[in-house]
């Protein structure tokens, strides 16, 4: 099913035509904003440079300190007369940036979301429950714009009171909600002590942060739903950049609205369609803030092959954030990672955190993990037992030796939008 046929079946020379000419669209409109005016000088090179897509090559990445540093409006290209809304990044990895939308902006995100839920067969029969944050995160009004876009009955849910949600869904007879995935466990979580039916639900729309394919398993069961991977980010208007589509198989970018590009996140080469490294993005269409060659800090790969579904290459679930990765004794992990190992052993339950500390001058990673109230009803050896299958399972999985605290059921932190895992002590004294 598609929202904007056109766009989503547009032909490869077509579409690198359509890319061209908004590129250099994008290149000359970033000369509004004095810090891109000052990047193209400092490289040597001017908008009309750009006479194929390759030459993108030739523009420097900017980062996302660069955009903290102009906070709060140095980065808009427009009059601020133009601009009809604000929102931040969530600020996990430091001080939020703050984007900026034209009308045309939010049209043009309003109909990604349209596309993608259109994609997943989402119409205007369903009723669409909205469990994010609504106000500076992109994720409430995001998908709200959208769902009314498609004709849904959209309820603005938002986060909070858990058990009013559940209630919800039950006398409401939602039939697709939007949340994080660890929000997610937490209704399921509730539900079930509730008892609630959850009998009109079918789909379940996660994203915002990286979650693991049992995870995927988890949620689907629980919550009695097909789950689809949302991928997006403040600087990308928000959510709905890239949208998983029922054959589950990774995400649908959108090129007509964003050029992608995979570097060495060390070298900053650029990397062949199908290997694996950061993302970076050219949005070619956005006003209010325009940016090029953005590196996200995601990691992921580029999926060459044709989907089945609709045309276009595809985006690999995003594994993490370069910065997310945590090195302990020179091993690489994505708290994603120790997610899926966890979640394949059933006797542990679905909340964990992880603690890295230097002790020594070796670095020691503590995974508290809650049991499941069957085996926290156990027996103690059979704990000792479990505890060592923890362990073995992540030495197994990543290699790394761990200290396994297995904690009670419900005594960890429910997080209701992006969830924090890693709790990393080694720069402290
Ligand atoms: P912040 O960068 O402050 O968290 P945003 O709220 O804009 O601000 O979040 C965007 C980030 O969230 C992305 O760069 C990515 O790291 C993460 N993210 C969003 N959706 C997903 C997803 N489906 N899978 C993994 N990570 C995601
Ligand atoms: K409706
Ligand atoms: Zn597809």
């Amino acid at each position: 099913m598609f929202w904007n046929k056109e766009m989503e079946t547009i032909s490869q020379t077509d579409l690198e035509a359509l890319q061209l000419s908004r590129l250099k669209w994008t290149v000359n409109h970033v000369q509004n904003v004095e810090f891109y005016q000052k990047k193209f000088r400092d490289a040597g090179v001017t908008p009309a440079d750009i006479q194929h897509l390759d030459d993108i090559e030739k523009i420097p990445f900017t980062t996302k300190k660069e955009l903290r540093d102009g906070y709060p409006f140095g980065n808009i290209a427009v009059p601020m007369k133009q601009v009809v809304r604000i929102h931040t990044t969530s600020g996990t990895t430091g001080k939020p940036t703050v984007v900026g939308y034209t009308r045309q902006d939010l049209d043009n995100w309003s109909e990604l979301i349209a596309r993608n839920l259109t994609m997943i067969g989402l119409t205007d029969e369903d009723v669409f429950q909205n469990a994010v944050n609504y106000g500076l995160f992109t994720g409430g009004l995001g998908f709200h714009y959208g769902g009314e876009k498609i004709g849904a009955t959209v309820i603005p849910s938002a986060t909070g009171n858990t058990r009013r949600q559940i209630e919800m869904i039950d006398d409401f007879g939602v039939t697709a909600i939007h949340c994080t995935p660890s929000y997610g466990m937490h209704l399921a979580e509730v539900a079930e002590e509730m008892g609630a039916s959850l009998d009109s639900l079918r789909i379940g729309i996660f994203g915002a942060e990286p979650w693991s394919e049992n995870l995927r398993k988890e949620l689907e069961t629980r919550l009695g739903v097909e789950a689809f991977d949302s991928y997006g980010m403040s600087e990308m208007y928000g959510p709905g950049a890239a949208f998983e589509c029922p054959e589950h198989d990774g995400l649908h970018l959108w090129h007509d609205f964003y050029f992608a590009e995979i570097i060495d996140p060390e070298t900053g080469e650029r990397l062949p369609d199908g290997e694996k490294g950061e993302l970076v993005i050219t949005p070619l269409v956005k006003e209010a803030m325009p940016l090029v060659r953005y590196r996200t800090g995601d990691i992921t790969r580029i999926i060459p092959d044709a989907c089945p579904c609709r045309r276009g290459k595809r985006l690999a679930r995003i594994s993490g954030r370069a910065d997310d990765m945590l090195v302990i004794r020179g091993i690489n992990v994505f708290p994603s990672q120790i997610e899926h190992t966890l979640f394949s052993i059933p006797e542990v339950g679905d909340q964990f955190m992880v603690y890295v500390d230097r002790i020594n001058h070796l670095d020691e990673m503590t995974i508290e993990v809650e049991m499941n109230r069957e085996s926290f009803s156990g027996e103690l050896a059979d704990l000792a037992g479990l505890q060592r299958k923890v362990a073995g399972a992540i030495k197994e999985s990543l290699n790394l030796r761990t200290t396994v605290r297995l904690v009670e059921p419900g005594s960890l932190p429910r997080f209701e939008g992006k969830a924090r895992h890693v709790v990393d002590r080694r720069g402290e004294i």
